[in-house]
């Protein structure tokens, strides 16, 4: 059976256990699962530095030239950076139509969750001072994602301009990129046992209650997501790439479902290596440059729930919003989202950067944090989704798509 198939039961599974344990009052019992889930998210994170660098410098030091790596760089950030002002839009659009936050009583809805103790969201021109790392090894320890990739894309382009002294190092991370390929494929194959007791812990604790009175933002959210990533995604892999979406999608299930229960684009991130290579024939010089990047900076799901939920909060305390604030929220939700982390609830971190950009009380934060995990499943989904497409858009402009690979119905397995 192949590893979607087990994923998806998993997850239905444990839905389902966790709905009827907390139905039933044994919320304890479904929160004992999470530590299962906890051993699967370090499993997985545990190879996320090493995978990214090795792969990251392979990546590099197999373009032909820098101008490949120019070209290659210039077409991964404009796609990403207009994908997630498009998400905003959707976001701020449905909100302004289906008004999720008029009639909320903010009291019943604040009262049902944890402070929300949001901490000081980095300004711009911290989080792009904050790419340089000062010092690498700093960085490697701390799992400071965009600090690795900038040292690993300078390290493998010092590799090439060094040519045939530098060539030991360059096979050494060519063997060594394998090796990491190799272990996550290993690890992989628990995703299923991981996933179930994710969700279990998730379903066991909220339970349906909890998501009563922000039902509709919750709506929202799933449905803009939904809409971004079957039109914009679907229109973008059909028209421009001339692909077949459904086989895209498909191809994209391993990752999609994995960021859902463990809502770490981060996290997901060696499956969604895995999956773009195995099932969508993507070329690893190219996954290996674009995913690691797409994790850190490219997130249109998060994008798209700071678009939602700023509109529910401004409705929610009756503010009326202007056309200059919808295009502050597009702007600073883009930026914000560039410097959201690839880790559980860091857009709610986030939020407090957009409401504090058009003047909203931060106390809006609080009336999400309860249910922000919820919101933050579908939302790194679509992060990892939006991934998943610019990485096929770029390999398939750069003729570096497997056509067979990618039309071929083989997903990953679990023996793989
Ligand atoms: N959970 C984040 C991610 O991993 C997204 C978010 O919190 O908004 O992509």
């Amino acid at each position: 059976m192949p590893l979607w198939k087990k994923i998806f039961i998993a997850l239905a599974l444990g839905l389902v256990l966790g709905v009827v344990l907390n139905q039933t009052g044994n919320a304890d019992i479904a929160a004992s699962f999470k530590p299962i889930g906890d051993l699967f998210i370090r499993a997985i994170t545990m190879l996320i530095v090493p995978l990214i660098f090795v792969s990251l410098v392979t990546g590099v030091t197999s373009l032909q030239d820098l101008a490949t790596m120019g070209r290659l760089g210039a077409k991964t950030f404009a796609l990403y950076l207009v994908l997630t002002a498009v998400a905003i839009s959707i976001g701020l659009a449905l909100s302004a139509i289906f008004k999720p936050g008029v009639g909320v009583d903010i009291g019943a809805a604040s009262a049902s969750n944890v402070n929300a103790n949001a901490s000081e969201a980095p300004t711009i021109t911290d989080t792009l001072l904050g790419l340089v790392p000062t010092n690498p090894i700093e960085a490697f320890a701390t799992a400071n994602v965009l600090q690795i990739i900038v040292f690993a894309v300078l390290f493998g382009i010092a590799i090439v301009l060094a040519g045939d002294v530098a060539k030991p190092v360059k096979n050494f991370f060519d063997s060594a990129a394998e090796v990491m390929y190799r272990l996550t494929s290993i690890i992989i194959a628990f995703a299923p046992y991981g996933v179930f007791a994710l969700m279990v812990w998730v379903a066991g604790t909220y339970g349906l209650d909890v998501l009563a009175p922000l039902a509709k933002v919750i709506g929202m959210v799933y449905l803009g997501c939904a809409i971004h990533a079957l039109v914009v995604y679907g229109g973008l892999i059909k028209f421009a790439a001339r692909l077949n979406p459904v086989r895209f999608f498909q191809g994209s299930v391993e990752p999609m479902l994995v960021a859902f229960t463990n809502t770490s684009s981060s996290g997901t991130l060696p499956i969604t290596m895995m999956a773009a290579e195995r099932n969508l024939g993507v070329s690893r010089r190219i996954s290996s440059f674009v995913l690691p990047l797409g994790a850190t900076i490219n997130m249109d799901g998060t994008a798209l729930y700071q678009g939602v939920v700023a509109v529910f909060i401004a409705q929610a305390y009756g503010v009326d919003l202007g056309t200059s604030q919808y295009v502050t929220i597009v702007l600073t939700a883009t930026l914000a989202s560039i410097g959201t982390a690839g880790v559980p609830g860091a857009g709610l971190i986030m939020l407090s950067l957009v409401l504090t950009s058009i003047g909203l009380p931060l106390e809006g934060v609080a009336i999400i944090a309860g249910i922000d995990r919820i919101l933050d499943m579908a939302r790194t989904s679509m992060n990892v989704v939006g991934d998943c497409a610019v990485t096929c858009l770029v390999a398939r402009s750069e003729g570096e798509l497997d056509q067979a690979a990618y039309d071929t119905p083989h997903v990953l397995r679990s023996d793989d």
